[in-house]
C-alpha cells in the first residue's frame, strides 16, 4: 500500500493554488511533476561538480562523466538491457524516433514498407512519413476498433516481406490502450522487420522488460518519469546500432578525423555527437531511484484503482461519452460531455484549479477517427488521489451547467 499522503509531500508544486483553488494536476500524460529529490539534485549538480564531460582528465570533470554514465547503467539494469551500450542517451522520444528513421534512410527501398499504427502520436508518424519521402517506401496502418484497440488480424495481412519496421506505441497517449507489443514484435520477427517501441507513456507506469519483449528499439522521456525534460533515451540492439549510420556529426562521436574522412567512436558514442544535456542525464537517475522507491508495481495498481474509480465516477455525469475503452489500459481517460466543446471545458475546470489537457493530444488521425475536434484527456499519476477525482467530477458538472 502506497502512503499517498506522504508521497504528496515529496512534490512541492502539488501545494499550490492555482486560480485561488488547489491545484489538481491531471496532465500527467503531457509531462509528470518532479519530486523534490529531482529538484534539488539539479542545483546541487551545478553547486557541486558542474562541467563537461568524457573529455576532461580533471576531477570535476570525471565526477560529471561518472554520474552521467550511472544513469545509463541505471537505465541499462532498470529495463533489464543486456549492454549499457545499448542504451543511447537523446532529448526524448521524439528524438530518439527521429534518430532511427534518419539513420534507415540508406538501408530502405522503394518497394519497401513500414508498418505504424492509427494510435500514434505524431511524434510516430512524421519521421517515418519523412523516411518514406526520401527512400519512396510506403507507410502502412494498423486501423483500431471503436475501443481504440489495434485490430491485429488486420495487422496480420499489412505484414508482408517487405515489411521492414513495425513502429508502435507501448501505450496510447490519447485514449490509454495498452498495446499487445510482445504479440506484435513477435509477430514482425518472423517477417524479419525491426520494431520500434514508442515506450514514452509506458516507462512511468508499468514494469518494462526489453529482452523479453525483444524489441529492437525502444524509446522514453524522462520528463514524464518525474525527471528532468531535455532528456530520454533510445534503446536499440547492439547489433542494429552498430548497423546504422549516425544521425548527428560533430564532437565525441568520432575515432579520427582527417579532411578526408571520419571514423566513428564506438557505441553507445556514435550516436551521440556535441555537449549533452548533463545535469538533465545525471538527474535523471535521480528520477529513477525515485520510482524504484515507490516501486513500479506499487505504482500501476494504485494507478489502474484510480482508473477504475475515475471511470465509473465520470460515466455518471449525463452525456459524458469516453473515448477509448480498451480491456487493458493506462491511467488516461479522454472524454467529451455532449456537444460541448472540449476548450470550453478546459478553460472552466482550469479556473476552477484543475489541469487538464484538451485538444488532439498530438493525435490527430485518432480524432478524426472518432469523428470529434478533440477530447478533454485527465491523465493520472501515482500522487493523484480518489478525492481529487471526486471534486473534478463536481467541477464538470458545474462547467456543464455553466455551458448549457
Ligand atoms: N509518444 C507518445 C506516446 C507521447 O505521449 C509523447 C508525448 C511523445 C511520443 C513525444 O514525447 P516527447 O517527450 O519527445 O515530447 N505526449 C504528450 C502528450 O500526450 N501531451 O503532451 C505531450
Amino acid at each position: 500500500m502506497l502512503d499517498i499522503k506522504k508521497i504528496r509531500r515529496d512534490f512541492p508544486i502539488l501545494s499550490q493554488k492555482v486560480n485561488g483553488k488547489p491545484l489538481v494536476y491531471f496532465d500527467n500524460a503531457a509531462t509528470s511533476q518532479k519530486p523534490k529529490v529531482v529538484i534539488d539534485a539539479i542545483s546541487a549538480y551545478y553547486q557541486e561538480i558542474n562541467s563537461n564531460i568524457h573529455r576532461g582528465v580533471h576531477t570535476l570533470s570525471q565526477l560529471a562523466t561518472d554520474a552521467y554514465e550511472e544513469t545509463r547503467n541505471k537505465i541499462q539494469k532498470q529495463y533489464n538491457a543486456k549492454y549499457n551500450h545499448e542504451i543511447i542517451f537523446t532529448r526524448g522520444t521524439t528524438e530518439s524516433i527521429n534518430l532511427i528513421a534518419s539513420s534507415f534512410t540508406s538501408l530502405l527501398k522503394k518497394e519497401d514498407e513500414i508498418i505504424i499504427s492509427a494510435l500514434e502520436h505524431h511524434s510516430n508518424i512524421v519521421p517515418w512519413q519523412m523516411l518514406c519521402k526520401r527512400t519512396g517506401a510506403k507507410l502502412k496502418v494498423i486501423p483500431i476498433n471503436k475501443k481504440g484497440e489495434l485490430i491485429i488480424t488486420e495487422f496480420d495481412k499489412l505484414l508482408n516481406n517487405k515489411t521492414k519496421i513495425v513502429a508502435v506505441s507501448h501505450i496510447s497517449n490519447s485514449l490509454g490502450t495498452i498495446n499487445p507489443i510482445k504479440n506484435i514484435i513477435d509477430k514482425a520477427h518472423q517477417f524479419n522487420a525491426v520494431v520500434l517501441i514508442d515506450g514514452a507513456q509506458a516507462t512511468p507506469h508499468i514494469q518494462v522488460d526489453f529482452q523479453a519483449l525483444d524489441c529492437d528499439f525502444y524509446c522514453a522521456s524522462s520528463h514524464k518519469m518525474y525527471g528532468p525534460t531535455g532528456i530520454g533515451f533510445l534503446y536499440g540492439k547492439e547489433r542494429w546500432l552498430n548497423k546504422l549510420a549516425p544521425y548527428h556529426g560533430g564532437g565525441e562521436m568520432i575515432k579520427e578525423v582527417t579532411f578526408e574522412r571520419t571514423t566513428y567512436a564506438d557505441l553507445p558514442h556514435k550516436f551521440e555527437a556535441g555537449t549533452p544535456n548533463i545535469e538533465a542525464g545525471i538527474v535523471f537517475g535521480t528520477a529513477i531511484d525515485y520510482i524504484n522507491e515507490i516501486g513500479i508495481e506499487n505504482i500501476a495498481s494504485y494507478e489502474n484503482e484510480l482508473l477504475q474509480y475515475a471511470t465509473e465516477k465520470l460515466l455518471k455525469i449525463e452525456g459524458l461519452k469516453i473515448y477509448g475503452t480498451a480491456t487493458k489500459k493506462a491511467c488516461v481517460i479522454s472524454f467529451n460531455i455532449g456537444k460541448i466543446h472540449p476548450f470550453d471545458i478546459g478553460s472552466i475546470v482550469d479556473k476552477l484549479g484543475f489541469a487538464v489537457r484538451t485538444g488532439h493530444h498530438c493525435t490527430q488521425p485518432i480524432m478524426q477517427f472518432f469523428n470529434i475536434p478533440g477530447t478533454i484527456r485527465a491523465s493520472f499519476s501515482f500522487y493523484n488521489t480518489k478525492e481529487e477525482i471526486t471534486s473534478f467530477v463536481e467541477a464538470l458538472e458545474r462547467a456543464k451547467v455553466m455551458l448549457r
